[in-house]
């Protein structure tokens, strides 16, 4: 018998806003579905105006001691607000990592909530009822298997719903993405995986965690729909992500979105990337900035000038000044409070220890009631 090819494929590249901020022609035909208006990227850029600010801001509290560590945006904000955008708030379900502050904000996180998260306090991730966002998650990879589970509930309930997750190209290495992205085509639910891939894992850059030429054809391996995009080109984003969307509601189950994109800042606070990454490098990607090109495109469309930009920056800096001064008069929490939310009813050892923790560096004192030798008391001391 002789040879065949048991199989091909082929991976393509979405880009529809350039460098000089120009718009593919072919791409935006009048008609064509998933094409920003000119009045959606005005709003999008007053965003990301919003969101290099509040990094710029909460990098200034980390370095005076005022939050503990903090993950900036910078260099991907058309990632989390090309995708945010595509998604429908309050019904589509919103499965974040770290570092996409855009599209939690725009499905109704609050901006306090995420500053005061990543200052320490976990009352940051108790969004307001109705936020179909899930908590901020670190762990990397964790949070695809969280979506897949809720793009499968969706699923069997008949809803109307779409689950998108994000996650880095490091996470990919992770058995949790293989995991997840095998349950999710084999159970055809409607999620889509959303990669931004920076480049790098901190300081591990791509090339040095996988030996697979794109990040994309790691989904044709499960049997998803793949595509590469520009992930700093806005109106691509927002494309394949909105297409995308749009197979999942039909029954087309999961995509596989790789934006390729670059992280601008050091990794978080905690982290000096100077000291792996080659500025030549970082210089070659600031001129890719997609602020820079949404400009340019609504500067060529006399919708945008010098003025509107000093505006803007104004408005944007009290916006968040406001949220800022919110955040650092928080009340604090009641020390009593470490003990709530971890079960919806608390286990008697549990309660022993809140009770008397006050009192006893153990919090198992006579005053809680225990008998020395109890089996609580026993495996306390164990
Ligand atoms: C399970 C797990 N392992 C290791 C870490 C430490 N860690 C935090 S961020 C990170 C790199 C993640 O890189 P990537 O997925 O590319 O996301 P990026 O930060 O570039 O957006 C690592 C290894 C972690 N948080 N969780
Ligand atoms: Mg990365």
């Amino acid at each position: 018998m002789p040879i065949r090819t048991a199989y091909t494929a082929k991976i393509e590249y979405l880009q529809i806003l350039d460098e000089e901020g120009k718009l593919d022609a072919s791409l935006t035909a009048p008609g064509t579905p998933g094409i920003l208006t000119d009045q959606q990227v005005l709003h999008l850029y007053q965003r990301m105006i919003e969101c290099r600010q509040l990094d710029e801001i909460a990098f200034k509290l980390q370095r005076s001691g005022r939050m503990h560590t903090y993950p900036q945006n910078k260099g991907q904000e058309a990632c989390a607000l090309g995708s945010g955008f595509a998604m429908r708030a309050g019904v589509d379900w919103i499965v974040p990592c770290y570092r996409e502050n855009a599209a939690m904000f725009m499905h109704g996180v609050p901006m306090a909530s995420v500053l005061l998260y990543w200052s320490g306090d976990e009352r940051g991730n108790h969004f307001p009822p109705g936020v179909q966002v899930t908590p901020i998650a670190v762990p990397i990879g964790t949070q695809m298997l969280h979506a897949t589970g809720i793009a499968w509930a969706a699923k069997m309930r008949r809803e109307d719903r779409v689950v998108i997750t994000y996650f880095g190209d490091g996470a990919t290495s992770e058995g949790d993405f293989h995991e997840a992205m095998n349950f999710a085509t084999v159970f055809n639910v409607p999620c889509i995986f959303f990669c931004q891939n920076n480049q790098w894992a901190i300081s591990v850059p791509r090339e040095s965690q996988m030996a697979s030429e794109t990040i994309a054809q790691k989904g044709l391996a499960y049997g998803a729909q793949v595509q590469q995009v520009d992930g700093n080109d806005l109106f691509a984003v927002y494309k394949a992500v909105y297409d995308a969307r749009e197979r999942a509601r039909a029954g087309g189950g999961v995509t596989l979105i790789e934006c390729i994109t670059y992280r601008l800042a050091d990794h978080t606070t905690a982290d000096d990337a100077r000291r792996y990454r080659d500025q030549n490098e970082v210089e070659a990607w600031r001129s890719k900035d997609p602020m820079i090109r949404v400009r340019l495109y609504l500067e060529s469309k006399g919708l945008w000038d010098a003025g509107k930009q000093k505006a803007e920056q104004e408005r944007a800096e009290v916006m968040v000044k406001e949220v800022v001064d919110k955040v650092l008069n928080w009340p604090a929490p009641k020390r009593e409070e470490m003990f709530d939310h971890l079960y919806a009813e608390m286990p008697a050892l549990l309660r022993q220890q809140r009770d008397s923790w006050a009192t006893h560096s153990l919090g198992m004192g006579r005053e809680a009631g225990l008998q020395s030798g109890s089996a609580a008391g026993s495996h306390q001391h164990a």
